[in-house]
Order: structure tokens, then sequence, then C-alpha cells
């Protein structure tokens, strides 16, 4: 076992946190360029590259690629500095939502994207929101400084009157658009002036002169000058210095200002990060029915699975479940309980994730992320643990909102139609239901968003080499129906309702509106139709 010492310090040097926002922020081309500066790869890769160009390395899945968009959240560990990074490339689109509302569950810390041009946008308040309810520190990065955008002092007016949350400029933005000549750093009074490079694919020079340096009138127009040296005087007499301990409770959040594509500061970032972002720290779980603290720095180990992905390696095919480890040390062949199942189950494969690549991974500490083989034993919300018997919350699932049924078009591919369809329900990508009676009926899909129909139908196809046919049904509205057995299956429905079952065999009903419900309500008065998930943040 690790001695006790030699754990506080690799706790002590995890930073794990999730790049959330709206759609097209700019996270995977963050992503990427902090990957460059964290120098875990040598030439950052196009989002939505041209041509024979690279991708980016968290946007692996090919339909990620295809779409320029980011369908599924992805972990990339790497060594900066003294610290070691787990980042999590999280998707912004909403019908995604559900993979970055779990992403986050195992993230200790956020750095929120904003585009200097559109402000706050939808997707990132409702993250935002979740970040507040679990208190996450978080960073703002406002991005796409290159690009005309919207006032500086503005934007911070915007995040704190619709988030609410206070704001702390760590640099600030000389020019922007075509007059964007760099950033100055307010605790170093120093100006870091950016060139722009070919793509942006290598390390962007830095050069420093001091803040009032007249070498600044050589660089910038007389306007953006004097505007920018007006602002800094503002914000440097409205006087409040950077509170730390605001930041680590999710009240205040230090904001940065850049541009991901050109590499504009990038690395100013990435090092206030390192030196601002906190370790992990304790997680509530459950303990002999008791709710209490567990310290990272225990000595017994203990993390959940959050994530559960399938072929993320052609070359495999294998399905990996992520596990964020909460305590302790994670050793290679070691046995845990699987507090779901009660059985023991022993770590053979183990792996350190980037993206899609994987390597043998012997010890991880708490605050990393760690790829379990999953040959079925492992399913989303899992805690896993050594010694002390814990249960981290169970993940919730999202309320589905929208239904279809898919149809195998050739029907001699049976098995594998069975087989994908199952394996992408693990994953969470997915709910699929039967009606309930008539077992060889056509599976009925529910999601959130509609995008999630289409990844599956895409992915059956290329993962699994199966071509579906779907129709939209018009329910809009799923509930779980309790009560006695055989008052469920004789209940009398609307006429366009329907009687469904998942895997487990738990009873839903569909239905078209809620008026359909009070009908169904009023004539099965022995049967309850509860919400399809009780008590979600
Ligand atoms: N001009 C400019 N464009 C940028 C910048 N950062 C990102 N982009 C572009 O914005 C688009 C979206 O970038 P992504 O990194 O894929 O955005 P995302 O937030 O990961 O998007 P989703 O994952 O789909 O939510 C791409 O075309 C990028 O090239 C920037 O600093 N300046
Ligand atoms: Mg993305």
């Amino acid at each position: 076992m690790i001695r006790e010492d030699a754990l506080v310090a690799e706790v002590g040097r995890r930073r794990t946190f999730a790049i959330i926002s709206h759609p097209d922020a700019g996270k995977t081309t963050l992503t990427e360029k902090l990957l460059l500066y964290g120098g875990a790869i040598q030439t950052a890769g196009q989002v939505a590259a041209r041509r024979r160009a690279r991708s980016a390395t968290s946007d692996w899945m090919a339909l990620e690629r295809e779409r320029g968009i980011s369908i599924t959240s992805t972990v990339l560990q790497f060594p900066y500095r003294h610290a070691v990074m787990n980042l999590l490339d999280t998707p912004g689109h909403e019908d995604f939502g559900e993979d970055t509302y779990r992403t986050l569950l195992a993230a200790d810390s956020a750095v929120m994207l904003i585009d200097a041009a559109k402000g706050v946008e939808p997707q990132t308040k409702k993250l935002f929101a979740i970040c507040r309810a679990r208190r996450i520190p978080l960073f703002t990065f406002i991005n796409k400084l290159d690009r005309p955008g919207r006032d500086g002092l503005d934007l911070l007016d915007e995040l704190e009157s619709v988030l609410g949350i206070a704001t702390y400029p760590m640099n600030w933005p000389i020019g922007s658009g075509p007059t964007f000549r760099g950033v100055y750093d307010r605790r170093t009074r120093e100006v870091h002036l950016f060139e722009r490079t070919v793509h942006g694919a290598k390390r962007a020079p830095v050069r420093m002169t001091d803040a009032d340096d007249p070498a600044l009138s050589d660089l910038t127009d007389a306007d953006s000058l004097a505007q920018f040296r007006d602002e800094i005087a503002l914000l440097d007499g409205a006087g409040a210095p950077f509170d730390r301990e605001a930041f680590l409770r999710g009240e205040a959040s230090p904001v940065f200002f850049g541009s991901a594509v050109t590499n504009f500061g990038v690395e100013l970032l990435l090092d206030a990060f390192v030196e601002l972002a906190s370790p992990p720290t304790s997680r509530i779980a459950t303990v002999a029915q008791e709710r209490r603290p567990i310290p990272p720095t225990s000595p017994t180990f203990s993390g959940f699975v959050f994530k559960i992905q399938a072929n993320m390696d052609p070359r495999h095919r294998d399905r990996v479940a992520f596990l964020r480890v909460c305590s302790g040390c994670f050793e290679r062949d070691m046995t845990v309980m699987n507090m779901r199942t009660g059985r023991e189950v022993r770590l053979t494969r183990a792996m350190k994730l980037f993206a899609n690549e994987r390597e043998v991974v012997d010890t991880a500490f708490a605050g990393d992320v760690v790829g379990l083989a999953n040959p079925g034993s492992f399913a989303i919300g899992d805690t896993l643990c050594e010694g002390l018997r814990v249960v981290y919350d169970p993940i919730p699932s999202f309320t589905p909102e929208r239904f279809a049924s898919l149809r195998n078009i050739e029907t001699t591919a049976y098995k594998a139609f069975g087989k994908g369809l199952a394996q992408l329900e693990e994953e969470g990508a997915i709910q699929v239901f039967s009606s309930l009676g008539s077992l060889r009926s056509e599976p009925i899909l529910a999601a959130v968003g509609h995008l999630q129909f289409e990844v599956v139908r895409a992915r059956l196809e290329s993962e699994y080499n199966v071509k579906t046919l779907m129709s939209p049904l018009p329910y809009t509205v799923i509930r779980r129906v309790q009560g006695q057995h055989d008052a469920i299956t004789t209940a009398t429905l609307p006429t366009n309702a329907r009687l469904v079952t998942d895997a487990r065999a738990v009873p839903y009903v569909l239905f078209e509106s809620e008026w359909s419900i009070s009908l169904a309500e009023e004539w099965n008065p022995l049967l309850r139709f509860a919400p399809f998930e009780e008590g979600i943040v």
C-alpha cells in the first residue's frame, strides 16, 4: 500500500477539469491548444479541418470529424509542470447535455468559454447552473478575440448580471478583432504581445514589455490604446483584489481573454489554472446509511463510473467504463467491490486515456480518470471501492422527450442490431423501450434531443454494420407506472398512449399530452403515473 505522504503529494498534483459552453464557442479548439502548450501533442489539429489537415484530438469519433461538432465527452490526461491534468472536453449541443452533465460530475473545476461576439448563450447558462449547484470553481475564458466582438466591460457586466457570478479579469485585451494585439496581465503588469502563426499550429511567440512601454503605441492605433488604458484604470480603480476563497466556493470567476484558434492567451490561462485550480476535494458518499465526506487522501480506494463508451478504438472494439477515482490509490489488478451488484471485480485491464488512445496504467490517484475494460460488469453511476464500503450518489437519467421506433432493415443482421442497441443504451446514448406484451415488436428509442437519434443510427451503421429505418412517434411525455402488476397490464389507457417497458421490465406509459395523462389517472385510480426521474437537480 502507498505511504500516506506519497498519496497526499500525488493527490495534490491532480487538476481534473471540464471545458464547458454553448456549442461552437471553441471548447475543442481550446482543448487542442491546451494539449499543445502542455506538450502533449506536437501540432494542433484544426477543428473543422481542411482536407488532409489533422483533426482535433478530442473529436475522435468519425461523426464528430464529419460534422465538426463534439458529440461525446473526451478525457485527456497529461502532465503540465508539477501537475497532472485530467482534461474533459464536453459537447456543447443540448441534445448531448446528459453526457456533459455526467462528465461535470467527474470534474473538480471547470473552464467556461464565452464567444466574445455572443456573450452568455442559453446552453452556457444551463451548464453554469449545474456548476453553481455543485459549487465548482469556475474559470472564464472569453474566446475569439481575433474577431470583432463585444466590449470587455460589457461582457463582464453580462456575466455578473445574467449568471450572478462575480468576475475578476486576470488579463485584459488590447484592441479587438483586426486591432487585437495581445493581453495585459494585471498581476505581473506585463503586456503579452502575440503574433499570428500559420493556422495557429505552432507555439505562438511571446514577447513581453512593460505595461507603460511607449513601444505599445507603435503596435496599436491610438484609439485602441486609449480605450485599453482607460479600461485598465477603471478596473484597477474598482479595487477588489482577486478573492481565492470566493473562487473556490464557486462565487467568483477569474476571467481570461484570448483566441484559442490563434493561441492568444492560452498559456496564460494554463499557468493560472495550474496555480489556482484546487486539487480534488472531499466528496459526499453514503457509508452505512450515513452521509459523510470522503477525503481524497483517505487510504482506501473508491470511485464511480460516470461514462461508458463502446468502440473508441477501432482495433479493439471494446467497451470502456470511465472511472473517476475519488479517494486513495488505484492499482492495476486490485479487487474491488461493485456496490450496485454486490460482486467483487478484479480490475485487470485498466488504461490511461488520451481521447481514443490508451496506455496501460498501473497506478492512479484520487482525481484521475481511469478507463476500465468493461465486458458488461459496470454501469453508469456504479461505485467501486476497496475496504470501507461507500456509495456515491446515483447519476440520474434525463427525462426523454422524443420517441421513435427503429427498424432493422436487413433482418439477417438481427444479432448485431440487438448488440449495438444494447451497448449504445448502456452508454446512455439513448434509452430503449419495448411495447409491453409484444416481444417481436420494434424497439422504441427515447431521447432528450433529435440529434441523439441521428447519432445512434449513424453509429449502428458504422460501428455495428447495421442499417436501420427510423419513424418518429408522436409521444412527448413518459411516466413510470406504479401499482399491482395485473392492474398495470390491464390498465385502460387513452387510445393515443402506449404501455412500454425498459430492459429491466420496469413499466412506463408514453403519452402525447399532459391532458392524456389526466385521463389515464382518472380511469386508473389504483395506478400512479410518476415522473420519469424523481429528484434530478
Ligand atoms: N475566429 C476564431 N474562431 C475560433 C476560435 N476558437 C474556435 N474557433 C472556431 O469556432 C468553431 C467551433 O470550434 P470548436 O472548438 O469545435 O467549438 P466547440 O465549443 O468545441 O463546439 P461543440 O463541441 O460542438 O459544442 C470552429 O470553426 C473553430 O475553428 C477563435 O479563437 N477565433
Ligand atoms: Mg467541441
